[in-house]
């Protein structure tokens, strides 16, 4: 009895505290650029360049310029596909390991401007960033350090140009959301392989566009998910530490990068790259092997769901367009997340914070807000349950960490009830978002249960769905 008593006025506690405290934040906590990035979720990533037209993935760097000749350059049309799919940006190529510029820049000649397109006035950032503004995207660069053509690549000199680069790219094209920085350091057409001042490019960016989230394999703002298929470790953290690693060979462990370290000390979350083709640029002899809206699908659950970011590659073919089989299978995707997604079925449910035989009723995590959210003091004790106006078919049930006050939840369990049975999910991190997936139920209620925490979880939103059933993935979550 006295039990019970303790355990009301522990959450009736909780309720005020909910309205009344300030949380504290549990350290490493996301920047704001890094949280409005984590938002984002899915965006296009675009290989273009020579390697277009030579059918390479990894041009030498001789390469004429003439070779760059797009018949019908429309980087509207990019926009235009990337937001109708639901993405929410573009990260250009602007020069790949082969040097080659698809800007104009000052400091290398091998650029658009020496090749024949547009009689070497087109300029293909211009373009593409002109046309993410007029669809209200966000414009990224990605810009390989690793030059196989400029011939000063190999030498201290060389470091000058690269921060050159930058810096045209930042004030003629910017704001730049994203700079993707390729960790790769091969030989350049000299033989020598560059030594980077990865310190100095670091603080030149900091300095001319403080707001730009910045990629590499360890960051500083997000890091490399240690594989090119697009997936991120069922466990996830966002933390990472990268003191006595480097960039490129010197990296931690794929497998590290893949999970993150639990105490990691920096809020480096992890983004996916993969292309919807084999290879990352356009290859006519790829048509037929376009990923599929499902596998798109997968690859969203694969990555959102599992707390990081979705950045796939759409390789413009030698018209500069987004070929139609790449579009078809977009349109798809997009339409299978609006239709699979749509319809949340808590919306049928009373929520209730529970501990024992205590209840309290809660909305903060049904409210369709991640602005709403319940800290659980007493997480050992308490669960949420979400009780269904009436017996509901679901395989999808979407958990979300308050991630602005750090990263906590370790391992949660989800039992799925009716009169019958109980099932019982069991998963490890949840992070920004977590969907887990599982054979179709029909539930009277669902229990969500933080069974071990860095610290008192806090939850922003649940939902729940029922997917078409060949969409639930095929492994259990862990
Ligand atoms: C790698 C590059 O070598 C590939 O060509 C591609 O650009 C991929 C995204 O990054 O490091």
């Amino acid at each position: 009895m006295k039990k019970h008593i303790l355990l009301a006025l522990c959450l009736h506690a909780c309720s005020v505290y909910l309205y009344a405290q300030t949380i504290q934040p549990y350290l490493p906590v996301p920047t704001k650029q890094q949280l409005d990035w984590h938002g984002l979720e899915f965006y296009f990533f675009v290989h273009f360049g020579p390697n277009t037209f030579t059918d390479k993935e990894w041009g030498h760097g001789d390469e004429p310029e003439d070779i760059f000749n797009p018949t019908g350059l429309d980087c509207r049309q990019w926009a235009r596909t990337a937001k109708q799919s639901g993405a929410k940006g573009i990260i250009i190529t602007a020069k790949h390991h082969d040097g080659f510029c698809l800007w104009p820049s000052k400091y290398s000649k091998h650029t658009v401007r020496e090749s024949k397109w547009k009689k070497g006035k087109g300029d293909v950032l211009r373009e593409l960033s002109q046309a993410c503004k007029e669809y209200g995207i966000k414009f990224g660069v990605y810009i390989s350090p690793w030059d196989r053509n400029h011939p000063q690549y190999g030498t201290p000199e060389y470091n000058d140009v690269f921060v050159n680069m930058m810096k045209e790219i930042f004030s003629n094209y910017g704001p730049i959301w994203e700079l993707w920085w390729d960790g790769a350091n091969g030989e350049g057409p000299n033989g020598k392989k560059q030594v980077y001042d990865w310190g100095r490019f670091e603080s030149v960016v900091r300095q001319i566009s403080p707001n730009t989230v910045v990629f590499s394999d360890i960051g500083p703002d997000i890091r490399w998910v240690g594989n090119e298929k697009g997936i991120a470790g069922k466990t996830n953290w966002n933390g990472l530490d990268t003191a006595g690693f480097t960039r490129g060979l010197g990296a931690p462990h794929t497998d590290t990068l893949n999970k993150g370290n639990i105490h990691g000390k920096t809020w480096i979350p992890a983004e996916c790259d993969v292309s919807i083709r084999p290879g990352w640029f356009y290859h006519a002899e790829e048509d037929g092997k376009v990923k599929t809206p499902e596998q798109l699908f997968n690859l969203y659950l694969k990555s959102v769901g599992r707390g990081a970011n979705f950045l796939l590659n759409i390789p413009p073919d030698r018209r500069g367009l987004i070929h139609a089989n790449d579009s078809v299978a977009l349109v798809g995707f997009r339409s299978i997340m609006e239709k699979n997604f749509a319809n949340n079925l808590v919306m049928n449910t009373s929520a209730q914070l529970t501990a024992g035989n205590q209840v309290l009723n809660t909305t903060q995590l049904t409210d369709q807000s991640v602005k709403t959210y319940v800290q659980l003091n007493h997480y050992q004790e308490q669960g949420i349950r979400l009780v269904f106006t009436k017996p509901t078919e679901i395989n999808c049930i979407v958990l979300q960490e308050a991630i602005e006050f750090g990263q906590r939840i370790q391992n949660f369990e989800i039992d799925l009830e009716n009169s019958e049975s109980l099932t019982l999910i069991k998963g490890t991190t949840v992070g920004r978002k977590r969907i887990v997936s599982f054979p179709t139920r029909k539930v009277n209620n669902i229990v969500v249960r933080i069974t071990q925490a860095r610290a008192a979880p806090i939850l922003n939103e649940i939902t729940a769905h029922k997917m078409a059933e060949i969409l639930v993935e095929e492994n259990p979550p862990e």
